[in-house]
């Protein structure tokens, strides 16, 4: 997608031994000296320390994005703005492979993932959204900022931003980037197994010379998010787990705050018997197994036309057998380490579930590191709709497995849990592809294809998924006051 700066392979990032919060463009230390580790989750060893914001640091913060917004950058020109975006999405670039390679180590994904998706991608939301920043008030007529006469939209002020590990520096992307194009200020909570590339964002952003409280990046655990919830922001935007979706949408419930959820998924891949068997099963792997399963919107469920079933299932573990589990650094390496050792007992204890639930385990021979937290690729088939492989987010390498006859039993399977972020469907016949997505209560449908991303594309779910759209006009306007 984008051209990298030629480095070498053995390009490693000037990892600092220990890193402050980022407030008011400075890193400084938690009021109360508390402090965390950040762990390779592939080696188990500890990368890093980091200052843990408590109240005092979220209230600091938010005052230091307040003052900014109002005296400088939501005064500025979106023109101005623009630039600074532009200059933010070019660094990025220049150092797309330091980023990459700093966020296989804290998050454990494997590098061609990092090197080819997660900076890429992160990087195309700054370009995208420093192209809509003097376009505002095309898109949105009025837009305060633009010049005499604009009275609404405006920017919303300051906004809190809670954002999970599985793509650290891809999520703040999409938090940041519109958020800062429409005029507000951050102040940007990362997850508590992920810190690093948004803490080497905040160095990048004194790079940039950008403004000081406008971006602020407040490391911790659930109790910093729940504080930048409950602080004097103007709206909350969170990508996580439903539970924690419910919590902050309690938490704002009566304030003035808007609030955008980006919450779990159970996509269903649907594979019918007209499809391309091959580019499906491609399409399969790719939906399950890119980034471990750490996707809110893999495809978790295959749901496979009966006629087609054993065929399918003999091509793909045909195919998962070749996958390459281990070292997130190593540029062969399909599968890296999950995130953290909480979430691998998450993973385990649900498979444990499908199992005792009566559905067949299987799992391609293959050795798994030492050290560090590992999952096989995993496909359970005899699922049954009311398995709770079936309904819940594993949010693991693992595949669940349905069969269906007709195409409105695939639909009726497909939209029966309470998720509705994503699906795929798998068919040569255009008119299927319509009548499908037409029907499939889901943010987004793909069809021979499956996790495709684009910044220009809105982003959102459906049911218990969320509400709020990310990327494209849509999310630009769930940062403004319209
Ligand atoms: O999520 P949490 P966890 C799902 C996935 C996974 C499960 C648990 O199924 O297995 O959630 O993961 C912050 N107020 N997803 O425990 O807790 C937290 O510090 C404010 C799907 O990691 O939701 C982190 O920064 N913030 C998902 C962020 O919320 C709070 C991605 C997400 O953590 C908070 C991640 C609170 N009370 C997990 N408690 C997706 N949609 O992609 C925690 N946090």
């Amino acid at each position: 997608m984008f051209e990298y700066a030629p480095a070498p392979e053995s390009v490693r990032p000037q990892i600092k031994e220990h890193y402050g919060l980022f407030i008011d463009g400075r890193f400084t230390d938690a009021a109360d000296g508390a402090v965390f580790k950040s762990l390779n989750p592939s080696t188990e060893e500890i990368l890093f320390t980091v200052a843990e914001a408590g109240e005092a640091d979220v209230r600091a913060a938010v005052a230091a994005a307040r003052r900014a917004q109002e005296a400088v950058w939501g005064p500025m020109s979106g023109t101005e703005r623009g630039k600074y975006l532009f200059r933010i999405a070019r660094l990025l670039q220049e150092r797309a492979r330091e980023f990459a390679v700093a966020e296989s180590l804290d998050n454990g994904k494997p590098i061609k993932e990092t090197r080819d998706f997660d900076v890429p991608t992160a990087a195309q939301h700054f370009f995208y959204h420093a192209g809509w920043a003097d376009k505002l008030a095309f898109a949105v007529p009025g837009f305060a900022g633009q010049g005499p006469g604009g009275a609404d939209p405006k920017p919303l002020g300051v906004v809190g931003q809670v954002i999970p590990w599985n793509f650290p520096i891809l999520m703040l992307a999409w938090k940041i980037a519109p958020a800062l194009a429409c005029g507000n200020t951050v102040v940007l909570k990362p997850a508590e197994t992920t810190p690093l590339t948004a803490l080497m964002f905040a160095e990048l952003c004194q790079e940039a010379d950008l403004p000081p409280g406008v971006v602020n990046i407040l490391p911790g655990a659930g109790a910093t998010g729940s504080a930048l919830v409950n602080s004097p922001v103007d709206k909350v935007a969170f990508t996580g787990s439903t539970a924690v979706g419910r919590a902050i949408a309690k938490a704002v419930a009566g304030s003035k705050k808007k609030v955008t959820l980006e919450l779990g998924g159970k996509a269903a891949n649907i594979v019918f018997d007209d499809a391309a068997i091959d580019q499906a099963v491609e399409g399969i792997v790719n939906g399950i197994f890119f980034n471990q399963g750490h996707v809110c919107c893999a495809g978790s469920r295959l749901l496979v036309q009966e006629s087609v079933a054993e065929e399918v299932l003999a091509r793909l573990k045909e195919r998962v057998s070749t996958l390459r589990v281990g070292d997130p650094l190593d540029k062969n390496t399909d599968i890296g380490a999950i995130n953290s050792a909480e979430q691998l007992a998450r993973i385990t204890g649900l498979a444990k579930v499908g199992e005792e639930e009566g559905a067949d385990v299987w799992q391609p021979a293959c050795d798994l590191p030492e050290r560090g937290f590992w999952f096989r690729p995993t496909v359970f088939t005899g699922v049954q709709q009311s398995m709770r492989i079936a309904q819940e987010e594993i949010f693991g390498p693992v595949l669940s497995v349905l069969t269906f006859r007709t195409p409105d039993e695939a639909i009726s399977k497909a939209n029966n849990t309470p998720y509705g972020l994503s699906a795929g469907v798998w068919t040569e016949k255009g008119s299927k592809i319509l009548w499908a997505a037409e029907r499939l209560r889901a943010g987004v449908v793909w069809a021979n294809t499956f996790n495709q991303f684009d910044a220009a594309s809105p982003f959102g779910g459906l049911k218990e998924s969320g509400y709020g759209r990310e990327g494209g006009r849509q999310g630009l306007e769930a940062y403004l006051d319209v």
